[in-house]
């Protein structure tokens, strides 16, 4: 596997509606993305991805686009972007737009054409069927993924996510002449690369079968199709040969669905991506029923996940991590379950996410240690997704009190309150009411009293950050093998890092006692250690929560 100029880097997730507000509207903007661009270049970030700042109405928050090469006006002009875009070059750093290609959004001028006239060329654009065509597909976001195009009796069309959010026709060579045609202009803007929206579901079961039913709506899972959908891989070779190669652009995919023994098809030197996300600690204890039914995760199985997509990556690319971002639950909240305060088991999170093997993805205010909020009503919320699995669990028999606590588990609003910035009012995000709800705990978390205090989170993801970036040792910890060690623990997540001529041994105790340890090997230097001082003995006492970084 060739070396990346990317592998060594560390990125950066940005929310644009919940990020900075400059311009006092309680909606993020790019003016306050670039105010904050030397806040990010201290904590040594050098890859920036924003979600979505096109057109849009805002009914999926932006991943419903209605014009691919104009700015929402919420976040400011393409004035505002040029400058974003040299403003991050200026620093060496690297931007990232969204890609979301698999659907538009109902407001884009070829769904309003399509309207007006289904047989006609932009009717071709998305997936319409008649009436005695349709099938038991459930959209993502709940109900069927069929309906009614406006105006038109008898004609449904397809959309796997919202309504809004209709599936553009990837069968149709115009439809990915656009995309084509989109991908370089924005490359030619200056940007350096992707991430790539929910990309696998851009090809469909092409019979469009019926699938296994599996809820009370007698609807069944629209992603069951996808094992049937054929042709993914050439059609993101083509994509990739005509657009991405030729700029050496950057791309990350969202990819959940994939046939893990074909990984290589999709990341690695013959891979149509740069990169994937391993999410494959995101999926654990994830119900088919609905979030109602979730289970708690453990530690252990957070290892085991981890240790799965290590030696599923290790040979053929490199993955990028992450433990949070904005579909999920804060990552402290989901792993660390009670103890989602403790700030030396938020370090102890910290350290194998900066220290396992692959591309870091810092999602906003995980530097901070930001956790999930506690939603006291459905109406504060604002996300679609948690507005139907509210109704799921509703007529799951699920009582309102406990809806609200799994929401507040689970939401994906729990990501996009605003960042933290200070104690000041609304967290100083901004100096009016933001468009969702600050979380009450800004006063205690936030990144002014962090920025000054040795011991806070931010410091430490610096420290990680530092080490990470070391000349001694960033071949090792970027490329070194990756070897668990100390797995008779559950509570413990250890591993090695070893290249030809450095090891060093990660320990990250989420264990609220004290652990005993034997270290097999001489410890030469201690890199990071989240207590003040380590019992740099071989037979180890861990502390609560401690994690430490060893050279051996
Ligand atoms: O997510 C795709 C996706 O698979 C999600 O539906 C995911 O399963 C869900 O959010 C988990 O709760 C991408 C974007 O990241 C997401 O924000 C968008 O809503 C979605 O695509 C549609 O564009
Ligand atoms: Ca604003």
């Amino acid at each position: 596997m060739k070396n990346q100029w990317w592998h060594d880097k560390i990125a950066y997730q940005i929310y644009p509606k919940s990020f900075k507000d400059l311009n006092g509207d309680g909606i993020g903007d790019i003016k306050g993305i670039i105010s904050k661009l030397d806040y990010l270049k201290d904590l040594g970030v050098d890859i920036i991805w924003i979600s979505p700042i096109y057109k849009s109405p805002f009914v999926d928050q932006g991943y419903d686009i209605a014009d691919y090469y104009q700015i929402d006006k919420i976040f400011g002009s393409m004035e505002d972007m040029e400058e974003l875009i040299r403003e991050i070059k200026d620093r060496n750093m690297f931007l990232l737009m969204d890609l979301v290609v698999n659907h538009c959004s109902d407001q884009h001028e070829w769904f309003k054409e399509a309207i007006k006239d289904p047989d006609g060329k932009y009717g071709k654009y998305f997936i319409i069927k008649d009436k005695s065509e349709l099938n038991n597909w459930r959209s993502y976001f709940g109900g069927s993924v069929w309906e009614k195009l406006p105006g038109h009796d008898d004609k449904y069309y397809l959309h796997l996510f919202a309504k809004e959010q209709p599936d553009l026709n990837w069968n149709n060579p115009e439809v990915v002449d656009e995309v084509y045609t989109n991908i370089k202009w924005w490359l030619d803007k200056g940007i350096d690369g992707f991430r790539i929206d929910a990309i696998v579901n851009i090809k469909k079961d092409e019979s469009y079968a019926d699938v296994e039913i599996d809820g009370p709506d007698n609807l069944g899972d629209c992603r069951k199709m996808l094992s049937k959908a054929s042709g993914l891989v050439d059609t993101l070779n083509d994509m990739k040969m005509n657009t991405f190669e030729k700029y050496n652009a950057l791309t990350v995919a969202e990819l959940f669905e994939y046939d893990k023994s074909n990984i290589s098809d999709y990341i690695g030197d013959k891979g149509c991506f740069s990169t994937i996300f391993d999410f494959s600690a995101e999926l654990i204890g994830k119900s088919v029923k609905g979030w109602y039914d979730n289970k708690k995760v453990s530690i252990k199985e957070y290892r085991d996940a981890i240790f799965y997509a290590n030696d599923l990556s290790e040979d053929i690319g490199y993955m990028c991590n992450i433990i949070e971002n904005h579909d999920e639950p804060r990552g402290v909240s989901r792993f660390l379950n009670e103890f989602y305060n403790n700030i030396y088991a938020k370090k102890s999170l910290a350290t194998v996410f900066m220290m396992r093997r692959g591309m870091p993805f810092i999602f906003q205010g995980q530097e901070i240690g930001m956790t999930n909020r506690i939603w006291k009503s459905i109406d504060e919320i604002d996300d679609v997704n948690t507005i139907d699995q509210y109704k799921v669990a509703h007529d799951a028999g699920i009582s309102d009190e406990e809806n609200l606590k799994i929401i507040s588990a689970y939401s994906r609003d729990n990501a996009r309150t605003p960042m933290q910035w200070s104690d000041e009012e609304y967290a100083g995000f901004s100096d009016n009411k933001p468009w969702l709800t600050v979380n009450e705990n800004y006063k205690d978390i936030n990144v002014e009293s962090q920025l000054n205090d040795d011991n806070s989170l931010l410091s430490y993801y610096k420290e990680l950050i530092k080490l990470r970036k070391a000349p001694e040792y960033k071949d090792v910890i970027v490329h070194g093998k990756m070897i668990p060690e100390f797995t008779d623990n559950d509570n413990i997540i250890a591993f090695y890092r070893v290249s030809k001529d450095k090891k060093i041994l990660v320990i990250a105790s989420f264990s609220d006692k004290e652990v005993n340890l034997v270290i097999k090997d001489n410890i030469k230097r201690v890199l990071i250690n989240n207590y003040s001082e380590l019992g740099s003995d071989k037979k180890m006492v861990l502390k609560p929560f401690e994690a430490c970084v060893l050279e051996l």
